[in-house]
C-alpha cells in the first residue's frame, strides 16, 4: 500500500541520490577500512533512515511494507553494509518491540531507535542452534523482579555497535519447543553481558557480527517483551516474516546494480572486433538476469501488498526470500562471468558484490529453511 505517491517519490528520489552521490563513491573505502564513516551515519540519521519502519507516534516514518520494499530496492544498489547499519533498527532489532512490546517498552526504546541515537540488534542464533531456532539453550530464570540470563548468541548482526538487544531465551528450562521461549530487551552495559571478538567474514565488510555472551546477566522483568513469558519464539518468527520480505527486496536492488555494472562492462569490453554485448551468449546471461530480477520484484511487491492488506504472508515471505536470494546469487555469478578475468580481481566492484551477496541465501533463514516453511504451510493448508 502506498499512502501518498508524491511523498514516497520524494523519499525514494533522495535515497537514490544519496546512494549515487554519497555511498557508491565510498564503496572501496568501506571495504578497505571495514567501517561506515561517521558523517555517513549522521547523514542517514538526518534522512530519517533509522526510523523508516517505526510507528509515527514514536518518531518514525511508519512505512507500509510496500513502501519499505521500494525503499529497499533503492538503498540496496550499493554495498550491502550501508543498508545493514540501518537494517536492524528498522527490522529485526526493533520489530519485536513494535509488534509485541508493551506501551512502556515502545515509549522507552522506539524513539531513540527511530532517530538512530541507539542501535538495535536481534539475538536468536546460538553456537548449537541456527536453523533449529526453537532448540536454543540460553536460559532466563526469574529472580524477584529480574531475570538472570545465561548463554551465548552467535553471528549477531550489529552487536558490536548495539545499544539494545532483543534476546530470545528459555524461561521454562524443562520445556522443549518454542512455547518455553521468551523475548527480552537487554541493554548494552547490563551486568554480565559481554561481546566476543568481531567475526572475520567472507564479505560485507563494514557490517559487523560477533558473539553476545550472558553470564548471570540481570535484566529487569520490565524488559520481558510484551510482559508475557512463552511467546518469544512467535515474536521472533513474526519479526522474521517481515525481515525475509525486506531481504528479498534488498536482493532485487543489489541484483539490479550488479546487472547494470555487467551491462556497462559488456558494452565497453571489445573482443573479436566488437563489444562483447553483441554476442548472443553474453546476451543470454543479461536477459536471463533481467527476467529473473523482474520476477523477484513482482513477487516482493505482491507479498508486500498482501501483508499491508493484513494477510498472513509467512509462505509468501519465504517464497520471496528463497527466490530472490537464489536469483541474486545467479546474477552475481553471471556478472562475474561477463566480466571474465576482470570479475575475479578487486579492481571491479563485482568481485566484492559476489562475496557480499552470498550471505543473502543464508541469514534470516537459509534457502532450505524457506523451502521447509513453504512446504509445511502447504501441507497444513491442504489438511484444513
Ligand atoms: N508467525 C507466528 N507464529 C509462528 C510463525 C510465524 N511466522 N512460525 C511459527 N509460528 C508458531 C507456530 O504456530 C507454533 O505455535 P504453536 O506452538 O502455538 O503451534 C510455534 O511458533 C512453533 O512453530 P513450529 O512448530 O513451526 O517451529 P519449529 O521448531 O518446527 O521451526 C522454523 C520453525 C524451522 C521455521 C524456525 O525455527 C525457523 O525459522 N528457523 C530459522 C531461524 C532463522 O531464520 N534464523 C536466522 C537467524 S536470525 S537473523
Amino acid at each position: 500500500m502506498i499512502r501518498d505517491e508524491e511523498t514516497l517519490g520524494l523519499l525514494l528520489d533522495s535515497v537514490s541520490r544519496f546512494v549515487r552521490e554519497q555511498l557508491i563513491p565510498l564503496e572501496d573505502e568501506l571495504a578497505e577500512t571495514d567501517r561506515v564513516p561517521e558523517r555517513v551515519v549522521q547523514q542517514m540519521r538526518e534522512l530519517g533512515l533509522f526510523g523508516l519502519c517505526i510507528p509515527e507516534q514514536y518518531g518514525g516514518l511508519a512505512l507500509t511494507m510496500e513502501e519499505e520494499v521500494r525503499f529497499a530496492f533503492e538503498i540496496a544498489r550499493t554495498s550491502p553494509a550501508f543498508r545493514s547499519l540501518i537494517g536492524t533498527n528498522n527490522g529485526i532489532g526493533s520489530q519485536g518491540i513494535v509488534i509485541d512490546g508493551t506501551e512502556a517498552q515502545k515509549r522507552k526504546y522506539l524513539p531513540r531507535l527511530a532517530s538512530g541515537e541507539i542501535i538495535g540488534s536481534f539475538a536468536l542464533t546460538e553456537p548449537e542452534s541456527g536453523s533449529d531456532a526453537a532448540s536454543l539453550r540460553t536460559t532466563a530464570v526469574r529472580d524477584g523482579d529480574h531475570y538472570v540470563l545465561n548463554g551465548t548468541k552467535r553471528f549477531i548482526t550489529n552487536a558490536p555497535q548495539a545499544d539494545i538487544f532483543t534476546v530470545m531465551a528459555r524461561t521454562d528450562p524443562s520445556g522443549k519447543g518454542g512455547n518455553a521461549i521468551s523475548a527480552f530487551i537487554v541493554e548494552k552495559g547490563a551486568p554480565g553481558l559481554s561481546l566476543g571478538k568481531v567475526d572475520k567474514k567472507m564479505g560485507q565488510r563494514g557490517a559487523h557480527t560477533c558473539d553476545v555472551v550472558f553470564q548471570d546477566c540481570r535484566v529487569s522483568a520490565d524488559n520481558l517483551i510484551g510482559g508475557k513469558e512463552g511467546v518469544g519464539f512467535k515474536t521472533a518468527m513474526k519479526v522474521l516474516d517481515k525481515g525475509r520480505l525486506h531481504i528479498a527486496a534488498v536482493c532485487v536492488g543489489v541484483a539490479g546494480r550488479m546487472l547494470d555494472d555487467a551491462l556497462r562492462y559488456a558494452m565497453e569490453r571489445r573482443q573479436f572486433g566488437q563489444p562483447i554485448a553483441e554476442f548472443q551468449l553474453i546476451q543470454a546471461m543479461l536477459a536471463d538476469s533481467r527476467a529473473e530480477i523482474y520476477a523477484a520484484r513482482c513477487m516482493v511487491l505482491d507479498a508486500a501488498r498482501r501483508r499491508d492488506a493484513g494477510d498472513d504472508v509467512s509462505t509468501e515471505a519465504s517464497c520471496c526470500k528463497l527466490f530472490a536470494s537464489e536469483m541474486c546469487g545467479r546474477v552475481a555469478d553471471r556478472a562475474v562471468q561477463i566480466h571474465g578475468g576482470a570479475g575475479y580481481v578487486a579492481d571491479y566492484s563485482i568481485e566484492r558484490f559476489y562475496r557480499d551477496v552470498r550471505l543473502f541465501r543464508i541469514y534470516e533463514g537459509t534457502t532450505q529453511i524457506q523451502q521447509l516453511v513453504i512446504a509445511r504451510n502447504m501441507i497444513r493448508e491442504a489438511r484444513n
